[in-house]
């Protein structure tokens, strides 16, 4: 089936902390993206300086890194049509007070790093960041009663 993708989203301290992990999750369960992976992990500074490389010249680099190692997160893969850009819509903007309304962002937070989700931009990235944080055995291909609403003809 074309266009069926991968995207790696993290469920970040704050939202740990705030006890919203339910909440978040459950945005992506509603809108007809498929769970293939899950669990809770500590991330190590190893990691995050390979997950954040982006920005290690930043002056809040050192925070951002302090944060996200202040709770484990709850690391998942969800798969669906386009679902990179999908996810990337559900979750808004990097700035949760310049978010859209509706958006995990801007409906549940208030500024940066805490910003409740990370979540693969690309399907570049995707593919990268999928392996940085699962094992091939721990994704799950399978078939699931609503796969024809979401991935197929849509009836
Ligand atoms: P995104 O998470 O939307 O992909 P990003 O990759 O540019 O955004 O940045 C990664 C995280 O770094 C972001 O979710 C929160 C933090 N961050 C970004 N800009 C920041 C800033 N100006 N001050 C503090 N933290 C920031
Ligand atoms: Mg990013």
């Amino acid at each position: 089936m074309a266009n069926i993708e991968r995207s790696l989203v993290l469920i970040k301290p704050d939202a740990v902390q705030r006890e919203l992990v339910g909440e978040v999750l459950g945005r992506f369960e509603k809108k007809g993206l498929k769970l293939v992976a899950l669990k809770f992990t500590s991330i190590d500074e190893a990691t995050l300086e390979e997950h954040y490389g982006h920005l290690k010249d930043k002056p809040f680099f050192g925070d951002l890194k302090k944060f996200m190692m202040q709770t484990p997160v709850v690391a998942m893969v969800w798969e669906g049509l386009g679902v990179v850009d999908e996810v990337r819509k559900i979750v808004g903007s990097t700035n949760p007070r310049e978010a859209d309304a509706g958006t995990i962002r801007a409906d549940l937070s208030m500024n940066v790093p805490s910003n409740m989700v990370h979540a693969s931009d690309s399907l570049e990235s995707a593919a990268i960041e999928i392996k940085r944080f699962f094992d091939d055995v721990e994704l799950f291909s399978y078939e699931k009663l609503t796969d024809r609403f979401h991935f197929g003809e849509g009836i």
